[in-house]
């Protein structure tokens, strides 16, 4: 079996991680006490990649870290509180204080190496274990500064083995003044180490909210809902027995053409608030209408403002593969401007015919595009205006920084920006032109 190995870090990325394992297990028909009790067949097939099978029990293969023990308590005393193996909780007592350089140099450097036995203890376990998925905040201290050091730790000790982050990027008007501090060092980090980062975003997660679930004051377990509904999408193919993106490595090398630019959106359709049951299903015309409507990306980034390099659209229920391609072409026809015209076929779509709990078909929707240089934007903007001034930063200092790191974090990041920018203005003759002079400065 091909395993995936799951790691919560901090207060955001245990609740994420969370809501996903109590939505598989579901999904799975995998009760709190880690008993099967699923009637479909298809649902225990890849069960292995998940879960653990020991004495009849389904243990997720999922390690919870933080620097602090509250988040922790709440998930222990939760009713996924027994499924999770006990020592695989592992945490310390102060927490970061939303400061990167704790998580990431002194307090979170005291935890990482028995974070890092319970790893090697969980991929022992494994038969084939084909790499790790993290979630994570970026704007906080330990799912930050600890996340990217536990991502780069991975890096170099699993080496041939793939990295997926789902990253949760700031709201901009977040209480905690030094969220975009955080955020630009984490992902200076990501742009580095990993292998595919699926990009969310507090501010677009609160507008789908507000806008167009018609909630004024969604909760935190709201959005959780919501990205745990697009993480079960994005992992139907490599929970179910499917031909294509069926592992971490295939996925990747469908929607990344360059090595530093893994930083996708995701979308999700129908839209529905937690708790909610649809009464109207949806058409294939208007899941596909909407996965590709920009009001449905949970990342800060407009898709009409740049263009897609590449796609992955995964279809759940009873589908049609014609209908869905047809519709999927269609789209891509009409928005044909939105697409880069140097990758042919940049649409892969791919369907399962079992539906998530409680609805008759979904879609989600994973984009390589050029518009996410937005979200890099305006995370850079606000930390430019506080750098300038130095604000803020003995707090990283008195931790040991030096003040370089961030200047080259920041250089990293505009880079970034910058060859996201490139991408979306070249069209295939200047391609070959960057290509060539990549090569001349290799030579
Ligand atoms: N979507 C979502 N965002 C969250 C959640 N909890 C915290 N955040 C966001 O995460 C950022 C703060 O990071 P946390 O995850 O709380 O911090 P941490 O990793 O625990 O680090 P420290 O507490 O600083 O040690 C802010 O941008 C919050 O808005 C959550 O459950 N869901
Ligand atoms: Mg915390």
């Amino acid at each position: 079996m091909r395993e995936i190995i799951h790691i919560s870090t901090g207060q955001c990325g245990n609740q994420i991680g969370t809501a996903f394992w109590q939505t598989i297990s579901e999904e799975h028909g995998i009760d709190a006490q880690g008993i099967h009790k699923g009637s479909n067949d298809i649902t225990k097939e890849k069960l292995d990649v998940y879960y653990q099978e020991t004495n009849r029990k389904y243990v997720p293969r999922s390690i919870l870290v933080d620097l602090e023990p509250g988040t922790m308590d709440t998930v222990r005393s939760g009713p996924l509180g027994d499924l999770f193996r006990p020592d695989n909780f592992v945490y310390a007592q102060s927490s970061a204080g939303n400061n990167w350089a704790k998580g990431h140099y002194t307090e979170g450097a005291e935890l990482i190496d028995q974070v890092m036995d319970v790893v090697r203890r969980e991929a022992e376990a494994c038969e084939s274990l084909q790499g790790f998925q993290m979630t994570h905040s970026l704007g906080g201290g330990t799912g930050s500064g600890l996340g990217t050091l536990l991502v780069s730790n991975l890096r170099d000790e699993f080496n041939d083995r793939m990295l997926a982050t789902y990253s949760v990027a700031p709201s901009s008007d977040s209480d905690t003044v030094v969220e975009p501090y955080n955020s630009i060092l984490a992902m200076n980090q990501l742009v580095e180490v990993a292998d595919e980062t699926f990009c969310l975003d507090n501010h677009a997660l609160y507008k789908i909210y507000q806008n167009t679930l018609k909630v004024p004051h969604p909760k935190y377990e709201d959005l959780n809902q919501l990205v745990a509904s697009v993480m079960s999408g994005v992992t139907t193919s490599l929970r179910y027995p499917s031909q294509l993106n069926s592992d971490l490595r295939k996925l990747a090398v469908n929607l990344v053409p360059f090595n530093r630019l893994h930083f996708f959106t995701v979308g999700y359709a129908p839209l529905m608030a937690a708790g909610s049951r649809s009464f109207s299903s949806l058409t294939v015309p208007e899941l596909t209408q909407q996965i590709f409507d920009g009001r449905n990306v949970m990342a800060g980034a407009d898709p009409r403002t740049g263009k897609y390099m590449t796609c992955a659209a995964f279809y759940r229920g009873k589908v049609s593969i014609k209908e869905v391609e047809d519709q999927v072409a269609l789209v891509r026809q009409r928005n044909q401007s939105n697409f880069v015209d140097w990758i042919t076929d940049n649409v892969q779509t791919s369907i399962c015919s079992v539906p998530p709990k409680g609805v008759d078909m979904t879609a989600t929707f994973v984009a390589n595009s050029t518009s996410i240089q937005e979200l890099f934007r305006r995370v850079h903007d606000q930390f430019q205006k506080m750098f300038k001034r130095k604000a803020f930063l003995h707090w990283y200092t008195n931790e040991g920084m030096d003040e370089s790191e961030f200047t080259e974090a920041e250089s990293n990041i505009t880079d970034l920006i910058h060859e996201y920018q490139q991408h979306q203005e070249g069209s295939f003759e200047d391609e070959e032109e960057i290509l060539e002079e990549d090569y001349m400065t290799e030579m």
